[in-house]
């Protein structure tokens, strides 16, 4: 292993806490430490994965603080370099100074996650694996958590390499070919390579689905309440949250600004967005409020459009409705509780009727939504899903060179052409992993973590 200096940051957060935790990696890492470190015995001397009581002191030998130092030798810590944590009192001040006088005593404050990345060029993780820790740390539900230890774990590293090891194995078979056409050997069909090309492109597929259903997890469901004034928009978003967030009249044209909301509802994570309803108006305000409406429409997953029981679509709804466009909708027939004339909207799409005066309907509702996005219940604590956005380009990447193939074998094309298009995607698969990744990336990749990750 090349020496690698030694780093260290305030790994705990930065806050008032009991305890806080700094962390060194390097080579030199106990000798650093040890400048410090006032204990029974020196760190350096110090058996692995062991707990040493002692003091840290400055450069005038007085004490600073009373800390613990567990020491983790190479290769067994989390970077695979030589590790120590030393646990303080969790002040702000506290943990500041002892930082300064790691650093004073030799150490380099590392970069953006420069931990993981020693750790990934160490081979202690794949990239994924890597990723999976800022997933961890910034999950908001249990669902998404559940995920991102999927990934750490090495789920999406696992689907990876199968999808790779069928790629060599292509590829292997068709270099046979083009290498010895005479001569009596195993050979694949040109329609049981298609067929295995094809598969491979089914899995990929599969991989872009999960990634939707990440995103939801990770950053929550858009969902824009949508409709005229007065069908119930900021009664169903109250209803939902269970309180009385929004203002609620029976004036039209109560809501002038869009106001969000984060929820979960059945595990999965709304940030749900109350707007002004729509309609042609001389109002100053309210035409301001209703072109906040129609820009949260834009980045809408989902729309839940309103009307009210016994109303029909009429022109201003489909006026709406059209610039919603193709965005998935489901209709929302309010006030349920009024004796009026059913409304029936079931030839224009998907309607859950609700009342947001008595909550009925609204768990229908709830299912309705889940349902739309969340096609499977899939253990994503076992099987791998790519979830940023660097993942999907690579499997977008690899699914196009698997299609170009694919056109090349109803061209005929020679083998000697198709191969590259096979070892591309096989290339591209690895960027994933971190197999074939620049140094350049790498620096882009970790620079997203938080400090002391
Ligand atoms: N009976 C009944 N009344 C409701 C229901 N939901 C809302 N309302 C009433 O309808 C009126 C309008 O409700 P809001 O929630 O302010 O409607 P809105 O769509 O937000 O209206 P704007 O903000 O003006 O666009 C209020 O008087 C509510 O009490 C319901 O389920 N049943
Ligand atoms: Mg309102």
């Amino acid at each position: 292993m090349a020496t690698n200096d030694t780093i260290a940051a305030i790994v705990s957060a930065l806050g008032e806490a009991a305890v806080g935790i700094i962390r060194l990696s390097g080579d030199d890492c106990y000798e650093i430490a040890d400048k410090c470190f006032r204990g029974k015995i020196p760190l350096k001397e110090a058996p692995t994965h062991s707990i040493n009581y002692g003091k840290i002191v400055d450069e005038n030998g007085k004490i600073v603080d009373e800390v613990l130092a567990m020491v983790m030798r190479a290769p067994r810590s989390f970077t695979g370099e030589n590790v120590v944590e030393i646990q303080c009192h969790g002040g702000m001040l506290v943990m500041e100074k002892l930082l300064q006088i790691v650093l004073a005593s030799g150490a380099r404050l590392a970069e953006r996650g420069e931990f993981s990345k020693r750790a990934f060029l160490n081979g202690k993780m794949d990239l994924t694996q890597a990723e999976s820790i800022m997933d961890i740390i910034n999950a908001t539900n249990s669902r998404g958590l559940e995920m991102a230890l999927g990934q750490r774990f090495g789920g999406l590293r696992r689907e990876i390499e199968l999808l790779r090891a069928d790629l060599v194995e292509l590829v292997a078979f068709m270099q046979a070919d083009i290498d010895y056409p005479e001569d009596d050997i195993e050979r694949l069909t040109a329609e049981a390579f298609c067929g295995r090309i094809k598969n491979l492109l089914n899995e990929l597929d599969k991989l872009k689905e999960g990634y939707t259903e990440g995103r939801i997890y990770r950053e929550g469901l858009q969902v824009v309440l949508a409709g005229k004034p007065n069908v119930g928009k900021s009664s169903l978003l109250n209803a939902l949250l269970k309180e009385e967030r929004a203002i609620v009249t029976p004036i039209a044209g109560t809501t002038r600004d869009t106001i969000s909301e984060y929820l979960v509802l059945k595990g999965l994570p709304l940030k749900i967005v109350d707007t002004a309803g729509i309609r042609e108006t001389s109002d100053e305000i309210e035409q301001m409020g209703v072109e906040r409406s129609l820009k949260s429409l834009e980045s809408a997953d989902l729309v839940l459009y309103l009307l009210e029981k016994g109303s029909q679509l009429d022109q201003e709804d489909k006026e709406n409705l059209a610039l919603i466009g193709d965005k998935p909708l489901i209709f929302v027939v309010n006030k349920a509780d009024l004796t009026k004339e059913e409304t029936d909207l079931s030839l224009y799409g998907e309607v859950v009727s609700i009342s947001a005066l008595t909550g009925q309907g609204l768990d229908e509702l709830a299912g309705k939504i889940k349902e739309k996005f969340i096609k499977s219940e899939t253990d994503f604590s076992a099987q791998g899903a790519i979830n940023n956005v660097r993942h999907l380009n690579s499997v977008e990447k690899a699914r196009g060179f698997l299609q170009n193939c694919l056109d090349g074998f109803a061209l005929e094309l020679p083998y000697d052409l198709l191969v590259i298009d096979l070892q591309n995607a096989w290339e591209e698969l690895g960027t994933i992993s971190g197999e074939t990744v620049q140094e350049d990336l790498l620096d882009i990749i970790f620079s997203k973590f938080c400090l002391g990750k």
